[in-house]
């Protein structure tokens, strides 16, 4: 008796001290989005509740048990209650029907991913399929994380673009590409027989964005990933993403056929090649029925592909298509290509290897083209394949790890950069063609549309390094579904879900992430400037001019001289703008009326002319990069007045993160205009004011980062 006495006293001081612990716990991030943190307001709690009697459900299939269980998990948070699943509606009302049901009016507008949401007595989320239930499922949740009303519920909603993929640079011993929370969420040593439960966690989050589909491995492909072990382990994978509605694709190394299937040639005109990716496809859908298709990266960066052989993109491409022929699978074709020829210039590369092929693909084949016709720059123009492949589906490829945009320790949100490409005219077919409505297929008339976005994730508990970065998986996922909505929706109701509901914190936080990308520009590569040279694309270095290739220096894309800066693409100089309609050739051909933004990558400009902006280019140049630097000590004050509105252990990484983002911004500042000043021989105009160091101490801290 005494001793249960004490047990039970035991028992109840380890319950305070988990409140007092769980009360003080700071946040770590894993929870992404999905945060479900009790609503403070008590009336709106109560308010919501009265409506979330119960859960019913119109089957038990997993698919919408998961939709079910994560509403529940959702709303016990959220209001505090428990809510039951029940598989009867009966005539039950005061609770949410999530129905599955093939055939409702409308049903061929749904079609497999869309949903209806009503409330009359029930809320009412009705689809086609179940994943459809279950992506309403999230939007219902969104909306009540977001503090809105359910008088005014997300009527209906269908995904602009149907293959809505995250592109994973992962390898097999654990790295990532480009990765910099981590490594690999996929641990290849435990799989198949281990399965990570955040593997499932993984597909919470995308399912709750509309993520449909994921590329595991990396564009640079092992072909150990078409090996039996491999096909084993990503089979695992599949079983956990399938009842979120995300299929799995493979990143496939071309040469496969001889480096494991022990052949001769990989030629894709070869009658046994082509039988060794039948066969080979065949022995994936048996271990993954529901296999998305291949994602190639050939003939580029040293890259094998089908060129090896005398053949062409196509060729390779339309082999892998006959492959997949019997089977609900695809091909994406990647269009980032270049050669190391000095002479050329390489904006032109992809539009000269591809165009030639246009309405030469088979149709299960997508070609997946980069947003920009460089390399994910902090700013581009859009590609200009997008304005000329009409009878080829392209896909987008935007490239959500930063990079190009310093990394996990600079603040970039990223949806304006996907905007900013969307948004552009090809005028194709004449005024509004957007790049939006080539590849959501309006423009062309075509079905088979994708965007493919590579992903920012890795096993850092946060997922994604810098905590901020996590909006920018969320922004891509958001846009990938519907490319209308506006930045500043998405940041907002991201912050909500995410870091805070004080009305003047979301307002502060959501401003921070609509500049942070032009302030990064203006530090980084403003005016149009680019530095997609070799190495780790993180030290700045614009003195860098011996590499492998001409093309992988730092003088190949800024061009200065004691003249002046930048890239002439008029056709005086390299003629890439030829490239464009003449509608868009118009508005860059001329350097007095092109953009500031995109300046320097048409035109080589001298730098005592006067811009638009009325300063000469060495002035404007000298105050982007300052008041860029200055700015972040800006984004600096402007986060710590929200800290009594975030999570503490959240705040202080930003604040962290902030301070590194500072000094760094002030190096990359440092090393351009000091770097830039030995050709335009100017002053730093007033009031700013010199850098304290000088272009050797400079270069030797970049010299010092490269070190291994
Ligand atoms: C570049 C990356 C490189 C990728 C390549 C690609 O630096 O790591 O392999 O793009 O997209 O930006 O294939």
């Amino acid at each position: 008796m005494i001793r249960s006495r004490r047990i039970n006293r035991n028992i109840g001081w380890l319950v305070v001290l988990l409140l007092l612990v769980n009360k003080t716990h700071a946040d770590d991030g894993y929870r992404l989005w999905l945060k479900y943190d009790l609503i403070k307001d008590v009336a709106k709690r109560e308010e919501y509740a009265r409506s979330f009697q119960f859960i019913a459900v119109s089957n038990q299939s997993p698919i919408l048990m998961n939709a079910a269980q994560e509403l529940q998990v959702g709303l016990q948070g959220l209001l505090g209650k428990s809510v039951p699943i029940i598989t009867d509606l009966g005539k039950k009302t005061g609770g949410v029907y999530l129905n599955e049901h093939q055939g409702f009016s409308n049903h061929i507008k749904y079609g497999d991913e869309g949903y209806m949401m009503s409330k009359s007595g029930n809320i009412f989320i009705l689809a086609n399929k179940g994943v459809g239930v279950l992506y309403g499922t999230f939007a219902l949740l969104r909306h009540i994380q977001t503090g809105q009303l359910l008088t005014k519920l997300p009527y209906n909603s269908i995904p602009k673009i149907r293959y809505r993929l995250l592109n994973h640079w992962d390898n097999t011993n654990g790295t990532i590409e480009r990765g910099y929370a981590g490594g690999t969420l996929w641990k290849w040593y435990e799989l198949p027989a281990t399965v990570d439960p955040r593997y499932h966690d993984y597909a919470r989050a995308n399912a709750s964005i509309g993520i449909n589909g994921t590329v595991v491995n990396n564009v640079n492909a092992s072909a150990r990933f078409l090996t039996d072990e491999y096909i084993q382990k990503v089979a695992a994978l599949a079983n956990v993403f399938r009842d979120y509605g995300i299929r799995v694709y493979l990143s496939v190394y071309f040469p496969a056929p001889k480096t494991i299937g022990g052949l001769k040639t990989a030629d894709p005109l070869d009658p046994d090649v082509r039988k060794w990716w039948t066969d080979k496809t065949k022995e994936i859908y048996k271990a993954i029925p529901d296999f998305g298709g291949f994602l190639v990266k050939a003939n580029s960066e040293g890259e094998p592909g089908p060129q090896d052989y005398g053949r062409t993109h196509a060729d390779g491409a339309n082999m892998l298509a006959e492959a997949l022929a019997p089977y609900d699978g695809i091909v994406m074709w990647r269009a980032f290509v270049y050669k190391a020829d000095p002479k050329a210039d390489r904006f032109k590369a992809a539009h000269e290897e591809f165009t030639p092929l246009d309405g030469k693909f088979d149709k299960k084949v997508i070609v997946q083209v980069k947003n920009g016709p460089i390399d994910f720059q902090p700013r581009e123009p859009f590609s200009p394949l997008f304005g000329n492949m009409p009878k080829t589906p392209l896909s987008m490829e935007f490239q959500i790890t930063q990079e190009y945009t310093g990394f996990a320790t600079h603040w970039v949100y990223e949806a304006p950069i996907f905007k900013e490409c969307l948004e552009s005219d090809t005028y194709i077919n004449g005024k509004g063609s957007t790049v939006a409505s080539v590849i959501d297929g309006s423009l062309h008339k075509y079905t088979m549309t994708a965007i493919a976005g590579v992903a920012n994730t890795g096993s850092d508990r946060n997922w994604t390094g810098n905590p901020m970065a996590q909006a920018n998986w969320y922004a891509y996922g958001r846009l990938a579904w519907d490319h209308t909505l506006s930045s500043e929706a998405i940041a907002n109701e991201w912050v909500k879900m995410t870091l805070t509901s004080e009305p003047k914190a979301v307002k502060t936080i959501t401003d921070l992430m609509l500049k942070s990308r032009e302030i990064y520009v203006d530090y980084n590569t403003p005016i149009g400037l680019s530095r997609p040279w070799s190495g780790v694309h993180f030290a700045p270095e614009p003195w860098q001019e011996k590499s492998a290739r001409p093309d992988w220096t730092a003088i190949y894309y800024h061009r200065a001289d004691s003249i002046g800066l930048g890239f002439d693409r008029t056709a005086t100089g390299s003629d890439a703008l030829a490239q464009y309609r003449p509608e868009v050739q118009k508005q860059w051909n001329n350097p007095e009326t092109c953009p500031l933004p995109y300046l320097l990558w048409f035109h080589h400009v001298p730098w005592t002319k006067k811009l638009s902006s009325g300063r000469t280019l060495w002035n404007e140049l000298c105050t982007r990069f300052y008041t860029g630097a200055d700015s972040v000590k800006w984004m600096q004050q402007q986060w710590a007045q929200v800290k009594p509105a975030i999570d503490p252990e959240i705040f202080a990484d930003v604040t962290g993160r902030l301070a590194t983002q500072h000094t760094e911004a002030i190096w990359w500042r440092d090393s351009w205009i000091l770097y830039l000043q030995t050709y335009s021989k100017q002053p730093i105009p007033a009031p700013f004011q010199k850098p304290d160091r000088t272009l050797d101490d400079v270069k030797r801290l970049s010299e010092i980062y490269k070190l291994r």
